[in-house]
């Protein structure tokens, strides 16, 4: 018995600052459809797909960080998106920056949602792993002010039941902390969905700026494999505002190996026919959790942070 989900990744390049969102989501349509004719039922879209990468730049005016948040879902620029998935009888994934008042609370939070192949919001999550820094440091070619425009994701990683299978969502830099996998494992997730805007250059360790493609598939193969998860990287890449990102967009079997991945830096679709049930094959064996972990031996993993985070 075979649960196969075709998934499709829609990498996107480059997003110009003065691009407005109604190009970039004539852009991912476009995906949608190319992804629609080869037989995806699932498309998956970068982080912050709307906009260009807004973070890379530092500003006092709340007013000009807040015209890159989307303040309602679907809204006018997003909702030929989500009609045109309806039409097309597919579901989808995307990130976007999302301005949202809780309890009187504005909030600004990195989120992702599920549509499913009804034009319907099914989940959404929020970046829990902010990188960066608050303050401008004007060393930096570049900033990466995550954790100024944004708070700490409050939705936890959680596992949702939609096309047939269980299915979460991360975003980014959460993909290089092996937490964020194994509490989705420890649910159950069958595939992980997930889109990153990461820079070629490291400011902090330059040193490691040739290795970034290296370390987006470990840590993508890595987490397939220790969770026995299908898993779905999908780049913003390519050179944006003078700042080059990577691609390596690629769907990842449970045995950890890649299925295929992108070529360029540029708007591309790939495919894969994502059998759910072979997460079996980890899941009930070297990687069954009631069989072979240790819980009482990890409590220093989710043991409280001593001193101050380190601010990169
Ligand atoms: N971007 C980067 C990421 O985690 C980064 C930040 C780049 C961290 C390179 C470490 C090295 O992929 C986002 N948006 O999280």
């Amino acid at each position: 018995m075979s649960r196969i989900l075709k998934v499709a990744a829609a990498q996107l390049g480059p997003i110009a600052l003065a691009e407005p969102r109604s190009s970039a989501v004539g852009r991912m349509i476009a995906l949608m459809k190319n992804a629609k004719a080869q037989g995806a039922e699932l498309v998956v879209f970068p982080e912050l797909a709307l906009t260009t990468f807004f973070p890379r730049w530092y500003t006092e005016e709340q007013s000009e960080i807040d015209k890159y948040f989307e303040t309602e879902m679907p809204n006018k620029a997003t909702q030929p998106l989500f009609d045109e998935a309806r039409k097309l009888k597919i579901g989808f994934n995307f990130g976007f920056a999302e301005l949202v008042v809780e309890n009187g609370v504005t909030r600004h939070f990195n989120t992702a949602v599920i549509v499913n192949n009804q034009g319907e919001i099914a989940a959404k999550y929020r970046k829990i792993h902010l990188p960066g820094h608050t303050e401008n440091e004007p060393w930096r070619a570049f900033q990466h002010l995550e954790k100024r425009y944004f708070e700490k994701g409050n939705l936890g990683f959680q596992v949702h039941p939609v096309f047939g299978g269980k299915i979460g969502m991360c975003i980014c830099n959460d993909r290089r902390w092996p937490e964020t996998f194994r509490v989705m494992g420890l649910q159950g997730v069958e595939l992980v969905v997930l889109g990153y805007n990461t820079p070629k250059h490291y400011p902090p360790a330059p040193e490691h700026d040739h290795l970034q493609e290296f370390h987006n598939h470990l840590v993508l193969q890595a987490a397939a494999y220790q969770n026995g998860t299908w898993i779905v990287g999908v780049a913003k890449a390519g050179k944006e505002e003078d700042c080059e990102l990577i691609g390596g967009t690629c769907i990842i079997a449970p045995t950890g190996e890649i299925v295929t991945e992108c070529k360029t830096l540029a708007d591309e679709v790939i495919l894969a026919e994502c059998d759910l049930d072979r997460c079996k094959e980890i899941q009930e064996n070297i990687f069954n959790f009631d069989l072979h972990r240790q819980p009482k031996d990890y409590a220093l993993i989710t043991a409280a942070k001593k001193e101050p985070p380190s601010n990169h």
